[in-house]
């Protein structure tokens, strides 16, 4: 298999170490498609974008990308960028439709042929366990707010493992459980679409309790070599000034957005600031002992996805009544909305708003390299969405995604160089895919993806990445 018209190996710019893995991301929801085939049942995204209003364009992922039936042709896309790794998650409502109970084999065999066709292309798998896509029998018991569903996940992870470990060497029990926790039940713009500040505390608690017994489930179905991990989109986050109202801004939105997860995770222990912030939504009671002990199960790289930065500042005194302020919605921050505001930040933005800002990355990393080390790091998710648009050639130009690309990869190599250990970079995505609320809106992928033909076609910036890849870092 060649790659992309890669430019043959020549001096390199910034060459990151040797065994640095390359890959691309994606997730079962947002490219799988045959939402009924095979024995699955809906999930919580199924249900969530089937109701009118919730999805822009009333946009579902019942068909995505089709990579159910064009899987092949995708490992074929991957094995022309020359990645090392390609990072995948398994629909739960695929191989175990109600969340208990015995597999459902022809669920389990897609996932046997998608890894099968990777190892035989020499790309390691990295597999996601949960990226969002619940049962729906789950939700409807109750959902991540409750606890019987951290011990469903747990034996779904068994199951999974004990199905695909001889095969996937590489393991992630979760994908940014913060979305899942609180754009699901605090703020209600992703599934199930609650707004329920106390249920988005538990469910996050539960996330991390999940994250504890799925990881020892893992273990104990794996071989010792395995690696067990979890993905965080932590937030990089700015204070506005340096003022003391700015940096307690800051602090509430780290509590309720970063350590909620680093400390139960890796110290075992709640955040006290959190808890005492959030007095007024919960006592935490449904905490019980052990559970710390449980969600800090020792894993063996922690997974971060990067997309841009957080500028955060002091609320100002509240508006009065009809001073004509809209009302925002309910927000995910919860215990710290009535205290802080978000800036925008200046400079240049992708298709999705967010602010093109590679710096962000390198202080995050930095902070990690800090707060946890000997931590392995590897980079799950970053990348960016363009109005990208195939021209009268069937070619895609997307310099500005390659910009992007770019800077955030020199910020990588920058951190590795000041003591982060990065172990590798996936970008999301490899394939146009269904972006959640935004549908088929926003398109991040390395490769186009025409939705109503399937007709798959790589962007500019995927030549360039199986360049990177080829060269082993970025070119001068
Ligand atoms: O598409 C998502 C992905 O599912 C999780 N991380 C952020 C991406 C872009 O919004």
């Amino acid at each position: 298999m060649t790659t992309l018209d890669s430019s043959p190996v020549t001096a390199t710019g910034l060459a990151f170490p040797a065994g640095f893995r390359w890959g691309t991301a994606t997730a079962a929801y947002q490219i799988e498609g045959a939402a009924a085939l095979h024995g699955r049942t809906p999930s919580i995204w199924d249900t969530f974008s089937h109701t009118p209003g919730k999805v822009l364009g009333g946009d579902t992922g019942d068909t995505a990308a089709d990579h159910y039936h064009r899987m092949a042709e995708d490992v074929a896309l991957l094995a022309r960028l020359g990645v090392s790794d390609y990072r995948f998650s398994v629909a739960w409502p695929r191989v175990q439709p109600t969340g208990r109970g015995p597999a459902v084999q022809q669920g389990l065999d897609f996932y046997r042929r998608l890894t099968d066709a990777l190892l035989a292309a020499g790309i390691r798998p990295v597999a996601t366990l949960y990226h969002w896509d619940l049962p729906q029998d789950l939700e409807d018991l109750g959902g991540w707010p409750r606890r019987e569903t951290a011990e469903r996940f747990a034996e779904y992870a068994g199951l999974v493992a004990g199905a695909l470990g001889d095969r996937v060497a590489s393991w992630t029990t979760f994908n940014e459980p913060w979305c899942a926790a609180f754009l699901g039940y605090a703020c209600g713009v992703h599934a199930p679409g609650r707004t329920e500040p106390e249920s988005a505390l538990r469910a996050a608690h539960h996330f991390n309790l999940a994250h504890g017994l799925g990881t020892a489930a893992l273990r104990a179905a794996l071989p010792r070599s395995a690696e067990v991990s979890l993905t965080l989109n932590l937030h990089a986050l700015r204070p506005l000034t340096r003022s003391a109202a700015d940096l307690d801004a800051v602090r509430r939105i780290d509590a309720v957005g970063n350590r909620i997860f680093l400390d139960p995770v890796f110290h075992g222990r709640l955040p006290e600031d959190l808890v005492h912030d959030t007095a007024g939504v919960t006592d935490w009671s449904f905490v019980r002992d052990g559970d710390l002990a449980a969600a800090a199960a020792p894993i063996d790289w922690l997974g971060i996805n990067y997309y841009s930065p957080t500028v955060v500042a002091a609320a100002g005194p509240r508006p009065g009544p009809g001073a004509g302020v809209p009302d925002a919605g309910p927000s995910p921050w919860v215990g710290a909305e009535e205290h802080v505001r978000f800036v925008p930040a200046p400079g240049p933005r992708t298709a999705m708003d967010w602010p093109v800002d590679a710096d962000g990355l390198h202080e995050l990393l930095l902070r990690l390299r800090d707060e946890l080390p000997g931590v392995p790091l590897l980079i799950t998710e970053n990348g960016a969405a363009y109005a990208d648009r195939a021209d009268p050639e069937g070619l895609v130009h997307d310099p500005e995604r390659i910009g992007y690309l770019h800077g955030h990869l020199a910020a990588v190599h920058r951190a590795i160089a000041d003591g982060a250990d990065v172990r590798g970079y996936f970008v999301w995505s490899l394939l146009d895919n269904f972006e959640w609320a935004y549908g088929y809106s926003k398109r991040f992928g390395l490769v186009h993806v025409d939705f109503a033909t399937q007709r798959r076609t790589p962007k500019d910036s995927a030549r360039w990445y199986a360049d990177v890849i080829a060269r082993g870092g970025l070119p001068a």
